[in-house]
């Protein structure tokens, strides 16, 4: 619709290449494998794909370690099956955004190897060189995957920042010739007909030059200092540059990956007028079951809470309805799947799966799906740490095992509950072995489901999930109110089911969401139900017209509307 960004109407569909579809039996999906599966996606109606990163990289971090901004990496394609790739999603009105990891390279990559070679080199400064402190590292900080976020170049005697693995260097983004060259390669890929970027871990580019010590729990040596590089002193600065040298050029989305953000700073973001984002992933739901901070290990696994999801989705839709804009989603390739997590992956996977998504399209903002959620893929469970391939998973095991001595059997517990390999076994597309998503070796086993799970029974039960994700969308493209409409919720304190309205000028929907594994009976709780209501859609069949009194069945999902 005009004056709208068209961002704000799209519907975002995430792949994780390796593990979409493999089209030349090597074991690895690949960009020929996703031409492959174009209709499948156009069926589904999304109208945008992000692809998570597909240049060269060692691959130590699933790509997110990048040795070449400008090119494919050999196992994906080739830069001419990538063009062939944006040229068929344009044909069809899709479009394509790519992950930009800017936060750090592969230490691969040449920049670093000129950096490392010699103190004097021109890319030296391209990074984050301390001193040792008193014979060890310059601070406490901590990497993500465990252990210091420092290591010693020994020829140098200087130590070299890494907020994630030692194998991803951290660029020094107030060396400006590091900001130009960023500038430069995004600009190279826009001019190539991308219509934006995911921006992994932007809220992490600026950290305080003398990189103070951040707070240790007890016994803790290496603590994650997000307090210090988390919104960093020169942070907006950079991202106002990056929009008016770069993005304010092109019409594109942009979404930055911005972990430990309140709604406050969601507005600073995203403000349409003053912002530098089109909107952010926030991760406040992806603590809910994480244990209190204090005592929490990586992937403790605590019951959730609805009360709690309700009042954090609340303050994010009202904080920032008619200024900034939300994202909405319950899963990606770092986190379990959401229908493990948030739901009932067992008597109830395909009730709870469906209500899920009718949570993440009937809020305001736009709706995201990662690659297999539109299947309720289920979290797997491996009982050998060496059917792992996360560097993230594995790192930790050595910790915890290795190191702390803990129980095998409890830590592989924690992996199966959290891990991020639960996001990216293989899709399954056919009962045939290995899920029909390759036919040699895959490099990740798939989720033993996929003989009852998979695509081609999706596609052949009109009951299925992915008709569900079907139909929201279509909801989504045609009811204004979907995208427009103001959140108001309902019911605040109700045991098990989240309703809320929203609502524009010429239409409302009304949205209940029974999360609970128990019939519940409850009183019509919006506006009375007149006469021209209608049930819009709903998750489970024979659903109740509207009427004074309702009965919601376990993990039941009701969509009505009036104009
Ligand atoms: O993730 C950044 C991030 O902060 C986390 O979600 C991270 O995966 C988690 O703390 C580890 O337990 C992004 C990417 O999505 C992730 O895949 C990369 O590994 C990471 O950045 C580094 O590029
Ligand atoms: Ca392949």
């Amino acid at each position: 619709r005009p004056g709208e960004p068209w961002w704000k109407q799209s519907v975002i569909y995430q792949i994780y290449p390796r593990s979409f579809s493999d089209s030349n039996g090597d074991g690895i999906g690949d960009l020929q494998g996703i031409r492959d599966r174009l209709d499948y996606l156009q069926t589904l109606g999304v109208d945008v794909l992000w692809l998570c990163p597909v240049y060269p990289s060692p691959n130590r971090d699933g790509g997110y370690d990048i040795s070449d901004y400008r090119g494919v990496a050999p196992e994906f394609g080739t830069l001419d099956d990538w063009k062939a790739l944006v040229a068929d999603l344009h044909a069809r009105d899709m479009r394509l955004i790519m992950d930009l990891v800017v936060n750090h390279t592969s230490d691969e990559h040449p920049w670093f190897q000129q950096a490392r070679a010699s103190k004097d080199s021109p890319y030296r400064d391209y990074y984050l060189w301390r001193p040792a402190r008193e014979g060890r590292e310059p601070s406490n900080w901590g990497s993500h995957f465990g252990g210091p976020a420092w290591t010693l170049d020994e020829p140098s005697g200087e130590y070299y920042l890494h907020l994630f693995s030692t194998h991803q260097p951290d660029l020094n983004w107030d060396n400006p010739r590091v900001r130009a060259e960023i500038h430069d390669m995004m600009r190279w890929w826009l001019d190539l007909g991308i219509d934006g970027f995911r921006m992994d871990t932007i809220n992490m580019l600026s950290k305080p030059p003398a990189f103070p010590d951040a707070a240790a729990r007890a016994g803790e040596r290496f603590p994650v200092a997000s307090e210090h590089f988390i919104h960093g002193p020169r942070l907006f600065e950079y991202l106002a540059e990056m929009k008016a040298q770069v993005l304010d050029h092109y019409d594109v989305m942009t979404v930055g990956e911005t972990p430990d953000v309140t709604p406050e700073h969601g507005l600073a973001f995203t403000n349409a007028e003053t912002g530098p984002l089109s909107m952010i992933f926030a991760f406040e739901l992806m603590h809910l079951d994480a244990g209190h901070a204090q005592t929490q290990r990586k992937w403790t696994k605590v019951p959730w809470s609805l009360a709690e999801l309700r009042q954090i989705t609340t303050r994010w839709q009202a904080g920032l309805h008619g200024v900034g804009w939300n994202s909405n989603f319950l899963s990606n390739h770092d986190v379990p799947r959401l229908v493990s997590r948030f739901g009932d992956d067992g008597e109830f996977r395909l009730a709870s799966a469906t209500l899920l998504a009718t949570y993440l399209f009937a809020l305001q903002g736009t709706p995201y799906i990662y690659q297999g959620d539109e299947l309720g893929l289920t979290n797997v469970a491996f009982s050998d740490i060496g059917e792992y391939r996360d560097i993230d998973t594995l790192n930790y095991y050595r910790e915890q095992v290795n190191d702390l001595g803990r129980p095998p059997a409890e830590v592989l517990a924690e992996i199966h509950a959290k891990g991020r390999d639960n996001a990216r076994t293989p899709m399954p597309w056919t009962a045939e072995p290995n899920g029909g998503f390759t036919s040699g070796t895959p490099w990740i086993a798939l989720n033993p489901t996929y003989g009852q799970i998979n695509a081609q029974q999706a596609l052949a039960d009109p009951d299925s999930i992915y008709w569900y994700y079907r139909d929201l969308i279509r909801l989504r493209h045609t009811y204004p109110v979907f995208v427009d409409g103001r959140y108001d919720l309902l019911l605040p304190d109700h045991q098990t089911v989240f309703a809320f309205t929203r609502t524009t000028d010429d239409e409302q929907l009304l949205v209940l969401l029974n999360f609970g594994r128990e019939v519940c009976e409850l009183d019509w709780p919006g506006p009375p139900p007149l006469p021209t209501i209608q049930l819009l859609l709903a998750n489970l069949p024979g659903a109740q017209p509207p009427q004074s009194t309702l009965t919601l069945r376990p993990y039941e999902a009701r969509l009505y509307h009036t104009r």
